[in-house]
C-alpha cells in the first residue's frame, strides 16, 4: 500500500469514528461504536495498524506519526462523546456530589439571656418614659463614693471590698474628696455612679435608667457572682414622693414578672438615699429581694450642684441576674456565666 493510500484510509477512519461517536444516542450505542473503531482485536484502527508493515521503509516514519495522531483524535472524540452522554462538561466534578441534597446548616449563635433581659427591662421602663444613660465601668472614687455620700472613713471604701486598678495611687482615697482630684481608679461596685454623672450633666426633670456591669469581691454561690448587672433608675423633679417610687417599681414588676406580683418596702440604709428601702417582690408565695431604693439624699443633690430645697427624687438599683433567674426559673447564677451551650441554648 502506498503512503498516500494509507494516509487517506486514516483520515477516512477518523471522520467515520468521530461521526459514529457523536451520533451515539446512548451508552450502549457508544460502546458499540467504540468496539467498531477502537476494539483491541477487531477494531478498525487495529486493522489499519496492521497495514503499516506493507509501507515502504522510507515512508514508515510519516505513516507512523499520522497513525498516532489519528489514534489520539479518535480516543479524544470517544471521551467527549462519553462525557456528553453523562450530562455536561463538568469535567473533574465529584461523582459522589449530589447538588440536590440539603446543605449543612451553619450554626448560628443567639443573644445571651442577660442581654435579652437588659433589652426587655429597657423596653418596659421605656414605656414609663425612662431613657437609657450609660456610665463607665472603671470609676474614680469621687463618683463611686464621695458624691454618693460615702465619706473617706466609710467601711464601703475598704480596698478589700473593691477592685482597685493596679494604677491606683492611693486605694484608701485619703488625700482628696473633690471631683477629679483623686488618682486611684476602681471597677464600679454599683450603677448608682451613673446617677451622679447624669445629674452633673443635665438639669431636672430627669427620668433615666442605666443598665450595666458592676463588680464586687463576693464569693460565687447560687445567688452571688463577682461580676453582675444592675438596673439603676433615677427620677428627679419637684414634689416626688415614695408613692411615685413604689408605683413605678410595682408597674415594672407586674410587667416583667406578672400581674399577680406584689411589692413590699423594708426599711434599710444606703448612704445616698433617705429614707432607704429594700425592695421585695412576692413571687409564687415567697418574698424575694431584688434591690435597694430610696429618696435621693439632700447631700447627693448638693454634691451635684442641685438645690435640695427645690428638687426631690428617687432612685433604685435592681439585680438584673436575679430578675432574669426568677423569670426563667434559673436556680444558679453561675450557670449564666459558665459558657455551657447546653444551658445557654435554652433561652
Ligand atoms: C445597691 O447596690 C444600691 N446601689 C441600690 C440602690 C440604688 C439603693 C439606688 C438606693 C438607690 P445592693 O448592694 O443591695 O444595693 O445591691 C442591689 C441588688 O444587686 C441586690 O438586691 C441583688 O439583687 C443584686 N446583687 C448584689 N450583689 C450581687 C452579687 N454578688 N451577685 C448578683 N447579684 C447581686
Amino acid at each position: 500500500m502506498s503512503l498516500d493510500q494509507f494516509l487517506t484510509r486514516l483520515d477516512q477512519l477518523q471522520s467515520d469514528a468521530e461521526s459514529a461517536f457523536t451520533s451515539a444516542s446512548d451508552a450502549a450505542a457508544l460502546e458499540e461504536a467504540r468496539v467498531t473503531f477502537l476494539g483491541a482485536k477487531k477494531g478498525q484502527l487495529k486493522d489499519i495498524q496492521k497495514m503499516l508493515g506493507g509501507i515502504e521503509k522510507a515512508d514508515k516514519p510519516a505513516a507512523g506519526a499520522k497513525l498516532n495522531a489519528v489514534k489520539s483524535a479518535i480516543n479524544a472524540a470517544f471521551e467527549d462523546a462519553q462525557q456528553n452522554l453523562s450530562g455536561g462538561d463538568d469535567s473533574g466534578a465529584d461523582p459522589t456530589f449530589d447538588p440536590t441534597l440539603p446543605g449543612t446548616r451553619p450554626s448560628l449563635g443567639h443573644i445571651h439571656p442577660i442581654t435579652q433581659t437588659i433589652s426587655h427591662l429597657t423596653e418596659i421602663m421605656g414605656r414609663m418614659g425612662f431613657e437609657v444613660a450609660e456610665g463607665p465601668e472603671v470609676e474614680d472614687p469621687w463618683h463611686n463614693f464621695v458624691a454618693l455620700n460615702i465619706p473617706e472613713d466609710h467601711p464601703a471604701r475598704d480596698p478589700l471590698d473593691n477592685f482597685y486598678l493596679a494604677t491606683a495611687k492611693d486605694p484608701s482615697g485619703k488625700s482628696s474628696v473633690s471631683a477629679g482630684d483623686e488618682g486611684s481608679q476602681l471597677l464600679r461596685s454599683q450603677t448608682s455612679t451613673v446617677q451622679i454623672r447624669v445629674m452633673k450633666q443635665v438639669e431636672p426633670p430627669i427620668r433615666i435608667i442605666s443598665l450595666g456591669r458592676v463588680y464586687r469581691p463576693d464569693a460565687p454561690d447560687a445567688t452571688h457572682f463577682p461580676m453582675f448587672h444592675q438596673m439603676e433608675g433615677l427620677l428627679v423633679d419637684t414634689n416626688v414622693t415614695m408613692a411615685n417610687l413604689k408605683t413605678v417599681l410595682r408597674v415594672f414588676a407586674n410587667n416583667y414578672l406578672g400581674e399577680d406580683v406584689e411589692i413590699r418596702f423594708r426599711p434599710s440604709f444606703f448612704p445616698f438615699t433617705e429614707p432607704s428601702v429594700e425592695v421585695d417582690f412576692l413571687w409564687n408565695g415567697t418574698w424575694i429581694e431584688f434591690g435597694g431604693a430610696g429618696m435621693i439624699d439632700p447631700n447627693v443633690f448638693a454634691a451635684v450642684g442641685y438645690d435640695p430645697e427645690k428638687v426631690s427624687g428617687f432612685a433604685f438599683g435592681l439585680g438584673v441576674e436575679r430578675l432574669c433567674m426568677r423569670r426563667h426559673g434559673i436556680t444558679d447564677i453561675r450557670d449564666l456565666y459558665s459558657g455551657d451551650l447546653r444551658f445557654l441554648k435554652q433561652f
